[in-house]
């Protein structure tokens, strides 16, 4: 990696990624994005990882893009191609993220605003310390919501609130997002690390390849029709019964023991 601006560790099937620019609540720059991108891709085929891990070094998880560039990239002089850098960016990224085979948690150990919010939203479980808030902050720098924003959050808390916190900008409290269902857990500061910890390690000893089945119908059920989604559950449930992890469930099951999956 050309700097440290993205840490990544490898323990026991998990692969946790640190955003690490905690002067700037580990704001985004395109070395980060690409390195995400990087991450992301090399592990979905790489059978040590298991799960994934996002969290945010210091007291921030990602206030988003790092606007300390956007004069000098020309936005005060209307000549920056917002659309051109997502295209770039922030979207290949989400789509990874999005069809990733494998859990991918968020770790929210702080603030988490624009596209920062938009990166916790693309993860498949979302844990958030006490003091973490959630912000929808494009309008007020007069943007729109990006990087998958406007599809992922109505879909977790309803067209009513997602409209609210994208028009407003309001920040939004752990507490009150995990009411919404936004979130998955929250726990108290200082626990997070313990908390994230026994819950990668079950997923480092799931069935990994049914793991991705379940992704991927999960995500096919929100576009396509019940007729259709029925289908495509037959199709992922014929490819998971033929794995070694389905023979090893089956078999612990009848022998009353736990099963020792392996991922494949
Ligand atoms: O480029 C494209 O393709 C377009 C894509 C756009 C995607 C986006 O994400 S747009 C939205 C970008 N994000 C924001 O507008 C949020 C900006 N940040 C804030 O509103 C606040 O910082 C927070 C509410 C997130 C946190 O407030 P607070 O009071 O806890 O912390 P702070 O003092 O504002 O921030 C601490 C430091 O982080 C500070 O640096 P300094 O002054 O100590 O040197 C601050 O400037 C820096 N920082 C925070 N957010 C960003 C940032 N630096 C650059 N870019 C940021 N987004």
């Amino acid at each position: 990696m050309a700097d440290d601006t993205i840490l990544t560790e490898q323990s026991g099937g998990v692969l946790t990624i640190t955003l690490n620019r905690p002067d700037k609540l580990n704001a985004l720059n395109d070395t980060m994005l690409h390195a995400l991108t990087d991450i992301f891709k090399r592990a979905e085929t790489d059978e040590a990882v298991r799960v994934v891990v996002l969290t945010g070094a210091g007291r921030g998880f990602c206030p988003g893009q790092d606007l300390s560039s956007a004069q000098e990239r020309g936005a005060d002089r209307g000549e920056l191609s917002y659309g051109e850098h997502l295209r770039n960016t922030y979207n290949p990224l989400i789509m990874r993220m999005h069809r990733f085979p494998k859990p991918v948690i968020a770790a929210i150990n702080g603030v988490a605003a624009g596209a920062g919010m938009s990166l916790a939203l693309a993860c498949d479980l979302r844990i958030a310390v006490e003091s973490a808030t959630f912000i929808q902050a494009f309008v007020k720098i007069g943007l729109v919501p990006d990087s998958g924003s406007t599809w992922i959050l109505p879909r977790l808390i309803g067209v009513t609130r997602a409209m609210e916190m994208i028009l407003t900008g309001r920040k939004v409290t752990a507490q009150e997002a995990l009411s919404w269902g936004m979130i998955h857990h929250v726990v108290a500061d200082g626990e997070l690390l313990e908390h994230i910890s026994a819950l990668a390690a079950e997923f480092a000893s799931a069935p990994t390849v049914a793991i991705g089945y379940i992704k991927r119908s999960m995500n096919y059920s929100l576009t396509h029709s019940l007729e259709e989604t029925l289908a495509s559950e037959a199709d992922m449930q014929e490819m998971a019964g033929r794995t070694a992890d389905h023979r090893e469930g089956i078999a612990a099951f009848l022998k009353k023991r736990a099963p020792a999956y392996k991922g494949q």
